[in-house]
């Protein structure tokens, strides 16, 4: 197990569209393991595998508190193979995200409050399912991210800009 490096924008590998997974092998298992590792220890709620540098189709999350009081968090560890949205609601819910390739910039973005949503599991099993609530938030943010997209591409140019623009100052006074 390993914990890997998180790419940032304005990283163009962000932009990639991820290819399909043909086979849930080891290989893939071992990748999600990492990818649970690195998720926890940034902290964060889900993480997609291009956010590693990955151009696969596979995201995990886990809404659990990132920091409980004392003791160990119970972790509810979610795995997404090659998901697909097949049914979005009409009805929108606001939510203010954030992203850890976009880190400590957060805005409020709109999207569809109910998803159907299908993937494949650890074992390569078919899930079809109603999601919503806070798993539908982050699912969607996610397959975003199988697209190339940001949450900071559904606000403004001018909102967009101005994280972009914080973003680089931040690093440059980190550096
Ligand atoms: O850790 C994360 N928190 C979060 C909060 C609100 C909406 C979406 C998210 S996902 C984010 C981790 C991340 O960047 N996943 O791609
Ligand atoms: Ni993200």
């Amino acid at each position: 197990m390993a914990i890997l490096p998180i790419i940032e924008a304005p990283d163009p590998l962000l932009r990639q569209i991820s290819s399909p997974v043909d086979a849930v092998t080891d290989e893939v298992r071992a990748l999600i393991a990492d990818m649970f590792e690195t998720m926890y220890d940034a902290p964060g709620i889900g993480l997609a595998a291009i956010q590693v540098g990955v151009p696969k189709r596979i995201l995990v999350i886990d809404l659990q508190e990132p920091e409980e009081e004392g003791g160990e968090p119970i972790r509810e560890p979610l795995v997404f193979i090659n998901p697909e949205i097949v049914r979005s609601s009409d009805s929108l819910q606001p939510y203010t995200e954030g992203c850890l390739s976009v880190p400590d910039q957060y805005a409020e973005v709109e999207r569809p409050d109910t998803i159907r949503a299908r993937w494949l599991d650890l074992d390569g099993a078919q899930h079809d399912e109603e999601i919503g609530g806070m798993l539908a938030v982050v699912l969607q943010h996610e397959m975003d991210h199988l697209e190339g997209i940001l949450f900071i591409d559904h606000l403004s140019r001018l909102k967009r800009d101005m994280i972009l623009k914080k973003l680089a100052k931040a690093r440059k006074l980190a550096a």
